[in-house]
């Protein structure tokens, strides 16, 4: 957002407060509500509205909103795609390619994967970090003899929180 541009807001709680308020007094009151997955993490502007409908008549109409900064602490969501595995027969290795995304709101960082095959054979390594909405192909060779199945993970050891932890794994 740039300076001078407002924000657009959408409403996320609401609530309708049960007491009345005489003239001077003063209330407090609390909204819970779930984040939507469209916030990032970070500070997001939050503003709180009274008489949003405009009900009630007022002597100032101007002061019925405050502004405050929501800090979100999104997680990240790693997933694994385009996942592909070819036996080369001359070497006797496995060629893998996979591709880690962080489809999250926020970064991820010391991410492990880790390739296997049903044929016994492995491989392991670490991204240093993924910010929201980074890629990154993984590719090498494994010994191996002949496999029918290859899956890869990302985060296998579950280290890291996230959005979905059942996104993690390809299988090809
Ligand atoms: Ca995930
Ligand atoms: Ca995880």
């Amino acid at each position: 957002m740039t300076a001078g541009e407002s924000p657009r807001f959408v409403e996320l709680a609401t609530e309708r407060s049960p007491t009345a308020l005489s003239a001077d007094e003063m209330g407090t009151g609390e909204l819970v509500f779930v984040a939507p997955d469209w916030v990032r993490g970070g500070p997001n502007p939050l503003r709180c509205v009274v008489d949003a409908m405009e009900e009630i008549e007022e002597l100032d109409e101007a002061n019925n909103d405050d502004d405050a900064s929501l800090i979100v602490l999104a997680l990240p969501d790693l997933r694994i795609t385009a996942l592909t595995s070819t036996y080369n027969v001359s070497r006797s290795e496995v060629d893998y390619r996979f591709q880690i995304d962080n489809i999250g709101g926020s970064a991820a960082s010391d991410i492990g994967w880790a390739v296997q095959t049903n044929a016994g054979s492995s491989a392991s390594g670490s991204l240093l970090f993924l910010g929201p909405g980074d890629s990154q192909v993984i590719s090498g060779s494994m010994a191996s003899d002949p496999p029918s199945v290859t899956q890869a993970f990302v985060d296998p050891s579950d280290e890291i929180r996230e959005v979905d932890e059942t996104n993690n794994s390809a299988m090809r």
